[in-house]
């Protein structure tokens, strides 16, 4: 899969960590589609082909050009048939049936509107709508329905926090944070990952890593900074995950998706006179100030590039590092540590190029990583 065979032009790789993608994507008019049937598939809890049509949607969001004919999919890796019949229906009419016959059904509907609120996942959003409810009214006026804290601060901010984060808002709220833990520790590390370290212009949050190289204070500063962010009365939601990383219990074999860093998911208050050029705010508002998703992980120093790496996705790319890793090499990569199962070892690494290079991969940039 590294190198193509002498005789074929540049072939694409199946894995999205052997790919370049950026922000600009020129199949949108496919991956909108799949990407509505990943979500039908995952609402249904169907895995397999809710991962193959995100798969697909990645391939195509690689491409430097618009796929305007089926012979241009020949040599495409992870198109399947279904896919593929999805992508010729496109081409033909400019729309799918399969597609517009989910966006008209009323329990995807419902179930799409029901877990754009923060703290509401497939799970509540499925228990709901099988109860008959089917709009926030059903929901607020239902007396046995009891919403829990993140649930509702979720209903409470949910006009701001809906409405995307622009790069400006992401800049001011990294002033504020880089302030606050400097105040706590000088020493103080802050980096942005998650989307805006990829490019993108918007995001439905801010994402940090903020950690300090005094080994072993990492673990209390998050809660240090959530303190003054109360102090300074922007504190308007936190859900706080103390750190549960163990050295000494490393060598076990579970990588899992969560990892074990301090971290924490906020709501801060966010005042425009901060922001250059202003708020992202509703036409017509005129508060001043919004409301912002962050989220803050704070590891310690030694593992700072797996941190690094894991957070600043996207999603795709952190599937496809991992699945790398485990199926051409041998090796379990996650947020905290790369272990070579053949040298039986973990590989040390101090930047995000160390580990690609741990991975026998070409460093891809961040904003390459859109996959
Ligand atoms: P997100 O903030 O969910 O996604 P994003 O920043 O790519 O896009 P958006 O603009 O919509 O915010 O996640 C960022 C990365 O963080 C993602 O690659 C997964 C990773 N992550 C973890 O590794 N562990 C966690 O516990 C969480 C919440 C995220
Ligand atoms: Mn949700
Ligand atoms: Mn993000
Ligand atoms: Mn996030």
């Amino acid at each position: 899969p590294e190198s193509s065979p002498p005789t074929a032009k540049a072939t694409v790789s199946q894995y999205a960590c052997q790919r370049r993608t950026t922000t600009e994507n020129k199949n949108q008019i496919f991956t909108d589609a799949f990407e509505v049937l990943a979500e039908s598939y995952e609402f249904n809890e169907i895995e397999g082909p809710c991962l193959a049509f995100r798969r697909a949607a990645s391939v195509l969001k690689s491409l430097p050009s618009e796929v305007d004919c089926m012979g241009a999919t020949q040599d495409l890796p992870c198109l399947g048939e279904h896919t593929k019949a999805v992508m010729e229906e496109l081409l033909q009419c400019g729309h799918s049936f399969e597609v517009e016959k989910i966006l008209s059904d009323e329990r995807y509907q419902t179930l799409k509107l029901f877990t754009s609120v923060f703290g509401v996942g497939p799970k509540t959003a499925e228990k709901w709508y099988r109860r008959g409810l089917r709009s926030f009214s059903d929901i607020l006026a239902e007396p046995s329905i009891h919403l829990n804290r993140m649930q509702e601060s979720g209903f409470l901010h949910y006009g701001d926090i809906s409405r995307s984060v622009s790069k400006a808002e992401a800049r001011a709220l990294g002033n504020v944070i880089d302030e606050v833990a400097r105040a706590i520790t000088p020493d103080a590390i802050l980096a942005l990952t998650g989307g805006f370290r990829r490019g993108k212009e918007f995001g439905h949050d801010v994402d940090f890593i903020v950690t300090t190289p005094e080994p072993g204070r990492e673990k209390t500063l998050l809660s240090n900074i959530m303190d003054e962010l109360k102090e300074q009365g922007i504190l308007l939601y936190s859900d706080y995950q103390p750190s549960t990383f163990d050295i000494s219990k490393l060598p076990s074999h579970r990588f899992e998706a969560m990892d074990h860093f301090a971290k924490c998911f906020l709501i801060l208050r966010l005042e425009g006179s901060q922001v250059e050029g202003g708020l992202n705010s509703a036409e017509g508002d005129s508060r001043g100030w919004r409301a912002v998703r962050v989220d803050l992980v704070s590891p310690p120093m030694d593992r700072y590039a797996f941190a690094l790496l894991g957070w600043t996705g996207s999603r795709q790319f952190e599937r496809d590092l991992r699945r790398f890793a485990r199926l051409e090499r041998r090796m379990l990569l996650d947020n905290h540590a790369l272990y070579d199962k053949t040298k039986k070892e973990f590989l040390a690494a101090a930047t995000e190029k160390d580990i690609f290079a741990h991975l026998g991969l070409e460093y891809i940039e961040p904003w390459q990583r859109n996959a």
